[in-house]
């Protein structure tokens, strides 16, 4: 089956190029880093790409293979390939200085690892914006023992969110005004300047101004204006995969996007999500999921009838969808949906529900730096609860059980919080960003479904608890880890042979997909034993998430936000795993590195 989807995927133009022709028991694969011409089909772009194609190179491996694969730098700066997921030996995980110096100009590195895994996967290039530009490509490793999942088909659908500026003026223009790339009328940054002018409990008084302040959608979004991919496709380009009908399809989403979340439905057709991440979960049918930045999904579905179906992901914030068509034959197209309205920030999304947030530290509400926020002291946070809300004095009682509790807040329109059928426990209630399927009384995927098939690991009490405060500053775009930034932080230190649990606590209003190299992070759904392995968490606003690790990889590690720029501008570690074979040595200087 991998060897006809490989055909077939080849045919319709996907890059898989460094597959090894002719022989399953090659192990050598080659990828240069080149700079391409991106064209979306809005606007074209000089970016980055793998083997000369703006497309996404897709590289198969097979579970117990011990690959070579050779990195040739051809760009004029230095470039890295980072292997998303893949459980290797930390000096091959790919991070400029952390695991090695990178790839200088005109150099070839020679990565050499064994599979010990299998599973969707992806590859990316941890320097500068090279990833965001369009460094990424996709991995499939077929699994030693045989598929668990049934399919005739085989698709990988990588999703990215190519945006015509590049990267580092991205970045540079976000640094000078946080909003830069927020096309909508207000935001909070308009009413953060208002409170400047006026004094937060004017402004707040305002209650115009606080309604408009809620009708700020963007907030969900930090770049606006850019045009999602699939495999390297914009929407008018309609990446097409191909099926008879009755056969059944499996397609594996990878979001290689740098800041954007995607909604993913195929109208007509229910999915049944088979992997998480690279590992077999129990299946679970649904008409639709969220894919939080860098992670992947893996879903069966089964058109039976002769028609085209679209593949329609739209971003969290409904600026800009992805599309895709499943058809029986090449040019065939099925109706595009419009875009849904965005869901609304709420007082939950800003941290003021606590109902679930024990441990959160009520003096540096919102886990913003007011020291450097106008208008945003602790003081007047709690003008703003008691004065506007109407509530008791302590900030704890303002939790909202089902997000309808709070008087003097206008939910009219409020996306989030129509009936939905059972709260997602994975966001705050009264989110205005927990998700809702298209289809009236459809199944949206919760982190709660999702159930390991087998688990990695042995079942045991965590040893030690680390608390990661997800932390930002949001006027100097500066995002951070229990305040503190990557370069003034000191490494996480872990120690090898122990059971870690780490526990985010989302003090800001931004969804972060936090991703832990070179180890699994178990995410604690309550499945215990078959609490599901992963390689991203998304943790939501106003939300507490806890995962665990069974630390058993010796070395020096990353760990970051995978939205680009928060992980460029402060929301990174350096992890030491201490002891275990080999007695890794520590270096344990915290210098910066970017990428995501
Ligand atoms: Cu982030």
């Amino acid at each position: 089956m991998e060897t006809i989807g490989f055909v077939r995927a080849c045919a319709l133009g996907l890059g898989l190029v460094a597959l090894p022709m002719g022989s399953a028991s090659a192990d050598t694969y080659n990828l240069t880093v080149d700079r391409v011409t991106v064209d979306t089909g809005d606007f074209t772009k000089t970016g980055v790409g793998f083997n000369g194609r703006a497309t996404p190179t897709v590289l198969r491996f097979h579970e117990g293979e011990a690959v070579t694969i050779n990195v040739t730098n051809n760009l004029s700066e230095d470039t890295s390939v980072h292997w998303h997921g893949l459980i290797l030996p930390f000096d091959q995980d790919g991070v400029p200085k952390i695991s090695y110096p990178g790839i200088a100009p005109g150099q070839t590195f020679t990565y050499r690892f064994p599979i010990r895994q299998a599973g969707t996967y992806w590859f990316h290039s941890h320097s500068g914006y090279q990833e965001p530009d369009g460094a990424y490509g996709a991995i499939v490793i077929a699994p030693k023992e045989g598929e668990p999942v049934r399919y005739d088909r085989d698709y990988v659908v990588q999703l990215a969110d190519a945006h015509p500026h590049p990267g580092n003026r991205i970045m540079r223009n976000l640094k000078m005004m946080p909003d830069y790339y927020n096309r909508r009328q207000r935001t909070l940054f308009d009413f953060l300047r208002d409170s400047e002018e006026k004094g937060l409990g004017p402004a707040l008084a305002d209650r115009r101004a606080w309604g408009e302040m809620r009708m700020m959608p963007t907030d969900i979004e930090d770049l606006q204006g850019f045009t999602p991919l699939i495999n390297g496709k914009g929407p008018d380009q309609n990446w097409t995969g191909l099926f008879k009908p009755g056969e059944r399809v499996r397609l594996r989403f990878i979001n290689s996007s740098a800041m954007t979340y995607f909604d993913i439905r195929i109208p007509g057709l229910k999915m049944t999500v088979v992997q998480a991440d690279g590992n077999a979960v129990e299946p679970v049918p649904v008409d639709e999921f969220r894919i939080a930045v860098a992670e992947t999904y893996d879903v069966v579905v089964q058109p039976s009838d002769e028609k085209a179906y679209t593949i329609f992901a739209e971003s969290m914030g409904r600026t800009a969808f992805a599309r895709g068509t499943l058809a029986p034959r090449p040019g065939m197209r099925a109706a595009v949906p419009a875009l849904r309205p965005p869901g609304l920030l709420t007082m939950a999304d800003m941290g003021m529900a606590h109902g679930d947030m024990a441990g959160m530290d009520h003096g540096s509400m919102a886990g913003m730096d007011h020291g450097d926020m106008a208008g945003m002291d602790h003081g007047s946070m709690a003008g703003m609860d008691h004065g506007d809300m109407g509530q008791g004095s302590d900030a704890q009682t303002h939790a909202m059980p089902d997000g309808s509790q709070m008087p003097g807040m206008d939910h009219s329109g409020h996306a989030g919080m129509a009936a939905a059928a059972r709260p997602d426990p994975f966001y705050a209630p009264g989110s205005g960003l927990a998700p809702q399927a298209a289809q009236a009384g459809g199944k949206m995927l919760s982190y709660a479904d999702l159930k390991a098939q087998r688990p990695l690991y042995a079942y045991r009490e965590a040893t030690r608890e680390i608390e990661l405060r997800l932390t930002g500053n949001m006027e100097r775009y500066i995002w951070s880890i229990n305040g503190v930034k990557y370069e003034d932080a000191e490494p996480i230190r872990l120690q090898y042979g122990e059971r870690v649990r780490f526990k985010f606590v989302n003090e800001t209003m931004m969804t972060h997909p936090m991703h832990l190299h070179g180890m699994w992070s178990i995410l604690d759904n309550g499945n215990g034993a078959w609490n599901p392995v992963k390689h991203v968490i998304s943790v939501a606003p106003g939300t507490t998430v806890t995962t665990e690790t069974e630390v058993d990889a010796p070395g020096q590690w990353a760990f970051h936000c995978h939205l680009s720029y928060h992980a460029d501008s402060g929301m990174f570690r350096k992890v030491v795993v201490e002891g275990g074979p080999g007695k890794a040595r520590s270096t344990a200087s915290a210098a910066p590195v970017t990428g995501g």
